[in-house]
């Protein structure tokens, strides 16, 4: 799976940061893309054909499955890894 964030170089300051941590704790293999910011809305086409809105963070699976919005796509994550909401 694929998740696509924003530029901060860190996983504590932001929700990128947090789905980031929860996919490495969950033990989930993920590869990242880092896309610039969305004031220029051309640098967010990707994010805005996948999910129709321009904010990172998105989590796309396999199987081409897009999420956006940390909160949901850390629920998505604890199905996945077989924890709560499975
Ligand atoms: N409620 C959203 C907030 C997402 C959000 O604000 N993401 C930031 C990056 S961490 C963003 O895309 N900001 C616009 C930008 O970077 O230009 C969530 O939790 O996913």
């Amino acid at each position: 799976m694929r998740l696509y964030r924003c530029k901060t170089p860190t996983d504590r300051l932001c929700p990128c940061g947090r789905v980031a941590r929860e996919l490495k704790v969950a033990g989930l293999d993920f590869e990242t893309d880092r896309v610039p910011l969305s004031a220029k809305p051309a640098h967010r086409q990707v994010i805005i054909e996948l999910t129709g809105q321009p904010k990172v963070p998105v989590l796309v699976e396999d199987d081409g499955t897009a999420t956006h919005d940390s909160r949901r796509i850390i629920e998505r994550i604890r199905q996945l890894s077989g924890g709560e909401g499975s």
